[in-house]
């Protein structure tokens, strides 16, 4: 991502939410936030004065807890997680927060690891306003003839390059700056870059602590670069679709209660965080056959988005962003547009996250639940018998799904959660926004003889070759918590003839069959899709089978986007985000283990990572197991992209496997108690 250099400070409220039952992964309320606030500042624990607060978040009961919530019995401490920083230190602290108007502080502990929490929204705002009364900078926005007025920058995470180049900046909280031309003629101005100028940051001290102007480009002209509405109308309107409209004659077909979502056969926490953004808990489904709800998924959400930029170049090199822990995705997911983002019958959620001075923020509409039915097929067979009886039988597919929107700065990521009658949970990330554009002296591609690191969008503009990697944390428990990863590879074998072999006397000379495999330990969890034969990839529970003997699993699904990183294993980036070059691995669960590159990600060295974690090499079979999946996309822009690239999916799906007892659609009782008449999953939505 590229900093945001508008930021919309969003309105403050403390009033609670009213909600109607508690639960026990519920995200924290305003209230919740100030009672945090409160305890931290007057904890004697921390004296030194600025304190800011980086991460506020939830912090999540034991399991066990949670999971006996569900049986009715109701676990007692909420408690909060912060990291915040005073005196140059990392503080980490537990704040119980059951009853607000007497919160306390539990414990205190300072980070002496490698890396920083996330930067702050005011942070950025302070650091975007010292160019300006720094010399150095307006000489060089005078050498290219442009009006300090015109110019703004935006905080870039510098990550890490080894600890000389640490040791250069004193082992301190930095970060870099880049510049843009924001003048009125665009919205896009990231399109129209200063390029050659970076400045470095000391985001302790709030000073310019580093300078170098390089390279002098022409800014790229702003014609042609705006894609508001009232600049691109006609007669350039483009393609256009009649609009659809939504109706559900019989009202909305779920049902929320506080953060639970119930949909047809399925049942849901929606919860949100200001790291992760969406948060989704305790996903179980109603089996008809079995007449009882069946859990699938204790938790999910994003754990990190990593985007390498390929331009080893002084300006691009470090252009490595990890947007979750840097930025933090929950603090820049924006209300959703309504009618836009979501279509007409959705329902909107709002989220809090805590400020630089820990006041909780309030985001409007941050995430929607809506049916979705765009007219697919969730099965269907036409029997045409011999003697001229036909019977077909179709099902509309309807489905749920839950989406956030996150803006990094230039980037936009619609993400998607989408539950489907059947018991699949599609995972769907859209890639849509501006391109990170480079200035160049070229205006046409006849002139470049030299790799320019990506490809010329429009006159003087090069958008730049980079990777998106979007690793979500996924804690399966397939119906319970113990669960083992099986890998049923797709063997191909030559018929020897010999029935004793799997052979038979036929001239067939070739077929293939599977090699059922159980991973022990976590080095058996990590797959590379690219370089493994097929697979298919199963988490089940061995202590649960079908009547007729299969273990109960879900298998992981992947649909396209499967790039791995290319990076050097020593490059410094790579380091940092090792866990992608492969798209699976599976851990056994632990609570702290959340955040793919680690806790603090902003300068980390990535030594307190997924992959560190995974080299101890423990047991996964028949373990509670937590599967990370990574979305890759390798992005070479294209003209099409300019000025905003319509949207590119990704997705992977979990589908029941041996789960039920037969297609779950073909539902033999009523799921009693579960699906009120306002259901929508059968024939009646238009
Ligand atoms: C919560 O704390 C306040 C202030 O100490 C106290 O008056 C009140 O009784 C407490 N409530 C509960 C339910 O413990
Ligand atoms: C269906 O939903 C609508 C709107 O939420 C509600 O007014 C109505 O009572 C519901 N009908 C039934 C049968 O639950
Ligand atoms: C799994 O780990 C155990 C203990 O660390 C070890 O004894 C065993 O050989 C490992 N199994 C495999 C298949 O690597
Ligand atoms: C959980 O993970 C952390 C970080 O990797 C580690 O320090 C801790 O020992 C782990 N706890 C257990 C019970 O394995
Ligand atoms: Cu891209």
């Amino acid at each position: 991502m590229l900093p945001p250099l508008i930021l919309a400070v969003l309105l403050v409220s403390a009033a609670a939410r009213a909600s109607s039952k508690s639960h026990p992964l519920d995200p924290l309320t305003a209230g919740e936030h100030s009672a945090v606030r409160t305890a931290v500042l007057a904890s004697p624990l921390i004296s030194d004065r600025p304190l800011t607060f980086h991460y506020v978040g939830l912090d999540e009961p034991d399991k066990a807890d949670v999971i006996s919530h569900e049986h009715g019995i109701s676990s007692t401490q909420r408690r909060a997680f912060v990291i915040a920083r005073a005196g140059g230190q990392s503080h980490e602290l537990q704040v119980d927060i059951t009853n607000i108007s007497a919160p306390s502080v539990l414990s205190h502990a300072i980070h002496h690891g490698s890396g920083f929490p996330r930067f702050t929204t005011e942070e950025e705002v302070a650091a975007a306003a010292l160019p300006d009364k720094y010399p150095p900078f307006a000489e060089s926005v005078q050498r290219r003839g442009l009006d300090i007025e015109d110019v703004g920058c935006g905080v870039i995470a510098m990550g890490w390059w080894g600890s000389d180049e640490q040791a250069k900046w004193g082992n301190r909280r930095v970060a870099k700056m880049q510049c843009f031309v924001i003048a009125d003629e665009t919205a896009n101005f990231y399109a129209r870059p200063m390029e050659g100028v970076t400045l470095v940051v000391d985001l302790e001290r709030m000073a310019i602590v580093g300078y170098k102007d390089r390279v002098r480009y022409p800014v790229p002209k702003a014609e042609g670069t705006d894609y508001r509405a009232e600049k691109v109308g006609p007669p350039f309107t483009g393609p256009a679709a009649t609009p659809g409209v939504v109706v559900q004659p019989e009202g909305r077909g779920f049902h929320i209660d506080g953060h639970l979502v119930r949909w047809a056969n399925w049942e849901f926490h929606l919860g949100f965080d200001m790291r992760a953004g969406t948060v989704i808990s305790q996903a179980s489904i109603y089996d008809a056959d079995a007449e009882m709800r069946r859990r699938v998924l204790y938790r999910g959400f994003v754990s990190e988005v990593f985007v390498p930029y390929m331009d080893p170049e002084e300006e691009w090199y470090f252009h490595t962003f990890m947007d979750a822990g840097e930025y933090g995705l929950g603090t820049v997911a924006f209300p959703l547009q309504p009618g836009g983002d979501c279509p007409g019958n959705a329902v909107y959620f709002d989220g809090y996250y805590a400020d630089h001075d820990g006041k909780p923020v309030k985001v409007d509409n941050v995430m929607c639940v809506f049916e979705r039915y765009a007219g697919d097929v969730a099965w269907r067979h036409t029997e045409a018998l011999l003697r001229g009886q036909v019977y077909t039988e179709v099902r509309p597919d309807v489905t749920l799904v839950v989406r956030m929107v996150v803006t990094m700065g230039n980037y936009d990521y619609v993400l998607d959660w989408e539950f489907k009658t059947s018991g699949a949970i599609k995972l769907v990330a859209s890639l849509s926004g501006i391109l990170e554009m480079k200035a160049t002296t070229y205006t046409h591609t006849d002139q470049i003889k030299e790799d320019v690191h990506g490809t010329l969008v429009a006159e003087n503009t090069i958008g730049v070759y980079h990777d998106h990697f979007i690793t979500y944390h996924l804690d399966l428990d397939v119906d319970g918590t113990k669960n083992s990863f099986v890998k049923n590879t797709i063997t191909p074998k030559r018929n020897t003839k010999d029935p004793a072999t799997g052979g038979a006397d036929t001239p067939r000379r070739s077929y293939w069959t599977v090699h059922h495999e159980v991973a022990e330990n976590e080095s058996d969890g990590q797959v590379s899709l690219n370089s493994s034969p097929p697979a298919d990839l199963l988490f089940v529970n061995p202590s649960k089978r079908t009547k007729i003997g299969n273990e109960v699993g879900y298998r992981l699904v992947p649909a396209g986007a499967t790039a791995t990183s290319l990076l050097a294993d020593d490059d410094y980036p790579q380091r940092r985000a090792s866990y992608t070059k492969k798209q699976v691995w599976v851990t056994p669960y632990n609570r702290s283990e959340k955040w793919a590159p680690g806790l603090y990600t902003v300068q980390g060295t990535g030594d307190d990572g997924l992959a560190a974690w995974s080299k101890r090499n423990r047991r996964i079979k028949d373990e509670d197991i937590v599967l990370w999946y990574t979305l890759g996309f390798h992005h070479v822009p294209c003209q099409d992209d300019f000025p905003v690239m319509p949207t590119l999916s990704g997705s992977f799906e979990l589908r029941p496997f041996n789960f039920f007892e037969g297609n779950p659609l073909l539902i033999r009782s009523r799921p009693a108690g579960h699906v009120s008449s306002n259901c929508s999953c059968g024939a009646q939505v238009m």
